[in-house]
């Protein structure tokens, strides 16, 4: 049986005029090169245009999905204009591409981004099944991957941005770019075309989320994990091969060199966006014509294809509006008798011609400003079979990454790239050849089918994410209610941060909630029940807030403890050497003093570097540092380095959370244990392992736990069940 591959791409490649025509881009190219034995391809998307008549969606709902596999998503023109225009185009790809001046904000945009991401996730959600796969496309859907990861967890989502990821200096000037991100997140697998577009990505999660990054791996707090990968997309390389063998093409290349004859032809072909760099490659090429007598500018021509794009944003127009009042004036200008320099087609030509153009051309002038990968360069050098011309390529673009053997302009530096495109038409017929050859091959074999596989089976192999939260906590929750029910002896082990409390940025803020000392209240004077709260907290912490209580208390994972119904407490601790604190205070204080927000915390069992308040990345990286070197430093010593939440602890081996639980229950054995933990030192707990013990994680991470809750508030609510149903009974 095929998997069912939804893809979801804000447009449907299609036109819809009185006919259907499908359109026959990269991405088309890419999805249908997959095997139907292997993938049932459905395509969903905006059709273009506004088709407002129900009777007339209904029929081409019906065309679409019977002749070309696609489920349009009808959108109004005020979706369209808040959506597309406004938030996506307006908001969001400017800033993707460095461009923040170009960036407005409309709050009114975000609804309907909102609401277009919502009606494109109903959508996916009336077709899709847990077992299939989607593949979510580009910056006009961020939000799409976390609102079908909410409704179908199972579902396995990829999402793959064809832009930049710009630096988050960039990205954080975005209103809302906590969403962008979360939205993104709900993905099982990310794409970019570069390493580069990934780092910033996972730099920006980091530093607008909190969450805590490795080079490929994302976990959220939900514990859901998104795998990230860099995948390059490539052209639809065997219809250009197919192209270059027909007839037509050769007749039409055949009639441009004719046409041209006597003249070097310099092209350039792209949307018409300001991130393309068309008004600095003018510069330049002013620049280059000034320096041309007139026999010099007869034997040149310049060809830009621009294709129309976006116009209803204002400034797509200024830029059109610019690029036709620049090129009339170089024209006018360095015009001779026989000819004038640029040739300056507003349109698309097709797809022959376009070949027939990349393969007469002597330059391919390809310089944006910045680009996520850049099509034009790649399809620029597949035309390079016969002919040699020189690919000039921006070096801001994902293209010049791979295209290595391209002359790299910096496309700002309007001086140099005059000089080399008078380089580049120097160079001789063996030069070209020699540096085309290697990028044919490659972006010939890496084409976008290879693209779209390598993506695909990356993502049919992500990671399956931890466990469902309280997907079998019930059998626990029975259990427990079953002994409460039956008056046996029960013991719980409560860790406090994280597990009864939720975590607080600043320690001494977590201080027990009303709804704590409810349940704590549920639990208080209960015969047979014996409830112990056990934390590395300090155990000042803990007297100063259940002193008061009868419950037993267990401090500074298990060094020191006051046993259920007394006052005093005991040090479990007594034997233990310490001796080794004071070398690894010596390196904590260097480590403070090097990591601004950073500092040092004096347990008497241990020694902790906190560095929650430090910059994200920086903090991060010095703490593995330090982790490793405690390790090294402690190799022989009876010393446990520990990596937590934001803290990198030094502790005695011979203290756990563990031994204080098989300490506690030595002599009266209870019936029924209950440890419940969210952190790494809680799992010294859970590997206890007696068979009336109930091992239950809080939190998502993985766990030797049998049992998971969600959060703190779900734990408290699991607790208050199963006492309560006791005294309902
Ligand atoms: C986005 C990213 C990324 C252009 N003129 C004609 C024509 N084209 C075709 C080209 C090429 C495509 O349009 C343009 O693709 P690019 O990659 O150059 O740029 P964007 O449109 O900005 O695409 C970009 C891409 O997504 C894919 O991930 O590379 O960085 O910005 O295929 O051939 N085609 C025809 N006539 C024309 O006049 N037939």
């Amino acid at each position: 049986m095929p998997t069912t591959l939804i893809n979801v791409s804000n447009r449907l490649p299609v036109t819809v005029g009185a006919e259907i025509t499908k359109s026959s881009g990269g991405l088309v190219a890419a999805l249908e090169g997959l095997s139907p034995q292997e993938y049932d391809l459905k395509w969903i998307g905006w059709p273009g245009g506004a088709i407002a008549d129900p009777a007339h969606q209904v029929e081409i709902d019906q065309a679409l999905r019977e002749e070309h596999g696609c489920i349009p998503i009808f959108l109004s023109d005020e979706e369209v204009a808040g959506h597309y225009e406004g938030f996506s185009n307006s908001s969001v790809w400017p800033l993707l591409h460095y461009m923040p001046n170009y960036m407005h904000y409309d709050p009114a945009w975000w609804e309907q981004y909102r609401n277009v991401n919502q009606r494109f996730a109903d959508k996916v959600m009336e077709l899709a099944q847990p077992d299939d796969l989607v593949w979510v496309h580009d910056y006009q859907l961020m939000l799409l991957p976390a609102m079908l990861h909410e409704r179908m967890p199972e579902l396995r989502i990829g999402f793959f941005l064809h832009t930049p990821f710009p630096s988050y200096e960039t990205f954080r000037c975005h209103p809302r770019r906590r969403e962008l991100v979360a939205g993104v997140l709900g993905a099982d697998l990310v794409g970019f075309h570069t390493f580069g577009y990934m780092r910033h990505f996972r730099s920006t999660v980091l530093r607008l989320l909190g969450l805590e990054t490795e080079i490929t791996r994302i976990r959220s707090e939900d514990g859901h994990v998104s795998a990230m990968g860099v995948f390059p997309i490539g052209i639809n390389a065997q219809k250009f091969e197919e192209t270059l063998d027909a007839l037509e093409f050769r007749q039409r290349r055949d009639e441009f060199i004719q046409a041209n004859a006597g003249k070097r032809i310099v092209l350039s072909v792209e949307r018409m966006d300001y991130t393309k760099g068309i008004l600095h490659r003018l510069d330049a090429i002013e620049q280059f014509l000034s320096g041309l007598d007139e026999s010099g500018r007869d034997a040149i021509k310049f060809i830009f294809v621009s294709v129309p794009s976006r116009e209803e944003v204002e400034e797509y127009k200024d830029v059109r509006e610019e690029t036709e009042a620049r090129v009339g004036r170089i024209n006018g200008q360095y015009a001779t008798l026989n000819s004038s320099p640029i040739r300056f087609i507003h349109g698309s030509v097709n797809f022959t011609d376009l070949c027939a153009l990349y393969a007469t051309a002597d330059v391919g002038l390809v310089t944006p400003l910045i680009d996520g990968m850049n099509l034009v360069a790649k399809e620029f050098i597949a035309c390079q079979r016969e002919h040699n011309g020189v690919l000039m390529l921006g070096e801001f673009t994902g293209a010049a990454e791979e295209l290595s053997n391209a002359l790299l302009v910096n496309p700002y530096d309007i001086a140099a790239v005059a000089e080399k495109l008078t380089e580049a038409l120097a160079m001789s017929d063996d030069e070209k050849r020699a540096l085309n050859q290697p990028m044919r091959e490659r972006v010939v074999k890496y084409d976008a089918q290879h693209w779209a596989r390598t993506f695909i089976e990356q993502l049919r192999i992500s990671e399956i994410s931890a466990p469902a939260a309280s997907e079998s906590v019930e059998v626990a929750a029975g259990l427990l209610a079953q002994a409460v029910a039956a008056g046996q002896r029960i013991a719980l082990f409560l860790d406090y941060d994280g597990t009864l409390r939720e975590i607080e940025p600043v320690p001494r803020a977590a201080v027990p909630t009303p709804a704590i000392w409810a349940l704590l209240d549920l639990l208080r004077g209960r015969p047979n029940l014996v409830v112990t709260i056990i934390s590395g907290r300090r155990r000042e912490d803990l007297e100063t807030w259940f002193g008061g209580t009868p419950f037993g208390l267990i401090a500074e994972h298990g060094a020191t403890g006051r046993p259920s119904g007394h006052t005093s407490w005991e040090h479990w601790d007594r034997g233990i050497r310490y001796d080794w604190k004071d070398e690894i205070r010596e390196v904590l204080r260097l480590y403070e003093q090097s990591t601004p927000g950073s500092f040092v915390e004096e347990k008497s069992t241990s020694l902790v570097w906190h560095y929650r308040k430090t910059d994200p990345e920086f903090g991060t990286w010095k703490a593995n540092q330090l982790a490793h070197e405690l390790s090294t430093m402690m190799a022989n010593e009876p010393v446990k380095i520990r990596q937590g939440r934001k803290i990198v602890e030094a502790t005695s081996a011979h203290i756990s959370k563990g031994a204080a639980v098989r300490r506690a229950i030595e002599k009266t054995v209870p019936d029924l244990i209950v440890c419940a933990g969210d952190d790494q030192t809680d799992e010294s707990m859970f590997e206890v392992e007696l068979t009336n013990m109930i091992t239950l994680k809080v939190g998502r991470e993985p766990s030797q736990a049998k049992y998971r809750l969600r959060d703190p508030s779900a734990f408290r609510e699991f607790l208050s069940n199963a006492f309560q149903t006791e005294s309902a009974l």
